[in-house]
């Protein structure tokens, strides 16, 4: 974006009730870490339906769509915006498929999930979902850019 420290993409991730109620924040947090992404913006909060709601508006017109908004409004969610090289993309691939079914050993879903109306993290599908979910969960404010020296061991 230009602002200092801030020299890549970003991502919104999003640990679900079901991940939060699991005990599962330290050990999602962890993998995106280890990776070498930084964390950028992070809250805990219970959504509303009406923002659960907006969250998945694009899914709005497929049969499980009540379902999944009472899932997401059901507890604590753990919002969280990670910056790094791809990261979109890569946070994909490191949380697995949609159904943890056919989501591999060594994903996060494949790794301790079973039941995709049950899958305990959401990450943008895109760069431009990204930008609007971190406008729709964060105020400018609440995102922070720091510098990040040892990046020079990652990147
Ligand atoms: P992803 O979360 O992998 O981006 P989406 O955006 O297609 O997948 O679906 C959003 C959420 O909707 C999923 N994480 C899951 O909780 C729920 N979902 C998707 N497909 C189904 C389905 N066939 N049955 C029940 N819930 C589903």
């Amino acid at each position: 974006t230009g602002l200092p420290g801030t020299n890549y993409e970003r991502t919104f991730i999003a640990i679900k009730p079901d991940g939060t109620e699991r005990r599962l924040v330290g050990e999602i947090i962890g993998r995106f870490e280890k990776k070498g992404f930084k964390l950028v913006g992070i809250k805990i909060l219970h959504p509303t339906p009406e923002q659960a709601a907006k969250h998945y508006d694009d899914l709005k017109s497929k049969p499980f769509f009540d379902g999944l908004v009472k899932y997401f409004s059901s507890g604590a969610v753990v919002c969280m915006v990670w910056e790094g090289k791809d990261v979109v993309k890569t946070g994909r691939k490191l949380i697995g498929e949609t159904n943890p079914a056919l989501s591999v050993p060594g994903s996060i879903r494949g790794d301790l999930c079973i039941e995709v109306g049950r899958n305990i993290i959401h990450g943008s599908d895109s760069t431009q979902s990204a930008n609007d979910e971190i406008t729709l969960w964060f105020g400018e404010t609440e995102v922070t850019n720091y510098e990040s020296p040892l990046e020079k061991f990652i990147y």
